[in-house]
């Protein structure tokens, strides 16, 4: 199938699987064609769910699905977990919990199974975002799970970003010291049912008031239960509200340009990478100099000048 026509079918969720499957495989094609769409005319209001393993995203992003569909708004939800890269068992229970939207058409729920080498979000993620994007789906949601480094990344690719946080397991208080704290623009205290959820919730509330924040936006806290949808609407609120926030104030929107920035860069690093790739893999010559280096018959600097040299002389001549 060639792109152009799968440009035409952007609408079909067969068609974008198809296309998300061939950027994690990194075909060249694909990127290319994508990054020539991605004119950001039409933005998705992206929204980001994060928070480690077991706190009950998925669940949540259920009730965030009906909410949106309830208000005829298309839903596209990218599932970024590292847990499923091995196992799969993570994708499934994902699927599992947002089987009731299966059938829907105005819903296309993807999980992205790859993070690239640095353990940082899939790379995949900005060229499928963006493909989401120019299919037209109102809201965009980005699941991810893993805590630290990881875990912040979601700040650069979504406009809203939501933090859940559980009483159980210390994991909350932890979450504070690491001072991942600092880039939701909503706190969510789900399994609210668990005990220590209020001491969790003034624990953060009192956090957020020594935090600095914007002038425009405070950071509220929303007690969830999302397995048995309890909360929901307060949270899907604060959303909203956070969504009109950064229309109504796009200057207090102070990541867009970094958000933009990463994108441009991460784009750049990944085209290099995949020219280096495909290099390697169809150039014999530079093929044996890897060999060389593996067989300590060159030195690594050297080699890796040589290359350098080689592939710049291509793009040059392209
Ligand atoms: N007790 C309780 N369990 C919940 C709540 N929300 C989710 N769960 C359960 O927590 C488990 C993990 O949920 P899941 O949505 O897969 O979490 P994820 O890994 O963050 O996506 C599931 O068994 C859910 O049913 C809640 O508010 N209270
Ligand atoms: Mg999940």
């Amino acid at each position: 199938m060639s792109f152009k026509h799968s440009l035409n079918n952007l609408n079909d969720n067969r068609t974008l699987a198809q296309l998300i499957t061939k950027l994690e495989q990194g075909d060249p094609e694909t990127y290319r064609n994508i990054e020539s769409i991605g004119s950001g005319k039409f933005r998705s209001h992206r929204i980001g769910v994060t928070g480690s393993a077991g706190t009950g995203k998925s669940s949540l992003i259920n009730h965030l699905i009906s909410f949106f569909r309830s208000k005829q708004k298309s839903v596209g939800v990218l599932s970024v977990d590292p847990s499923s890269v091995f196992s799969g068992g993570a994708v499934l229970g994902d699927r599992v919990r947002m089987q009731q939207h299966a059938e829907d058409d105005g819903v296309f729920i993807r999980s992205l199974a790859t993070r690239d080498f640095k353990g940082h979000l899939a790379s995949a993620i900005w060229s499928s975002v963006a493909l989401l994007e120019a299919s037209g789906k109102d809201i965009v949601i980005i699941e991810t799970s893993g805590s630290g480094q990881t875990d912040s990344d979601i700040y650069y690719v979504a406009d809203t970003v939501t933090l859940l946080l559980v009483p159980e397991g210390g994991d909350a208080i932890q979450t504070l010291k690491s001072g991942i704290m600092e880039i939701a623009d909503i706190y969510v205290v789900n399994k609210a049912d668990r005990p220590g959820a209020d001491t969790l919730t003034k624990t953060l509330s009192a956090h957020l008031r020594l935090a600095e924040t914007s002038e425009v936006w405070k950071p509220p806290i929303v007690k969830t239960q999302a397995n048995k949808g309890t909360g929901i609407g307060k949270l899907c609120e604060a959303i909203e509200q956070h969504h009109l926030s950064l229309i109504k104030n796009p200057s207090s929107n102070k990541t867009l340009p970094e958000q933009r920035r990463r994108e441009f860069t991460s784009q750049v690093e990944l085209g290099f990478s995949r020219i280096l790739r495909h290099h390697l893999a169809n150039n014999k010559e530079s093929a044996r100099l890897l060999k060389d280096v593996e067989s300590a018959g060159s030195s690594p600097q050297r080699a890796a000048q040589k290359l350098i040299c080689k592939i710049a002389k291509l793009i040059k001549d392209m």
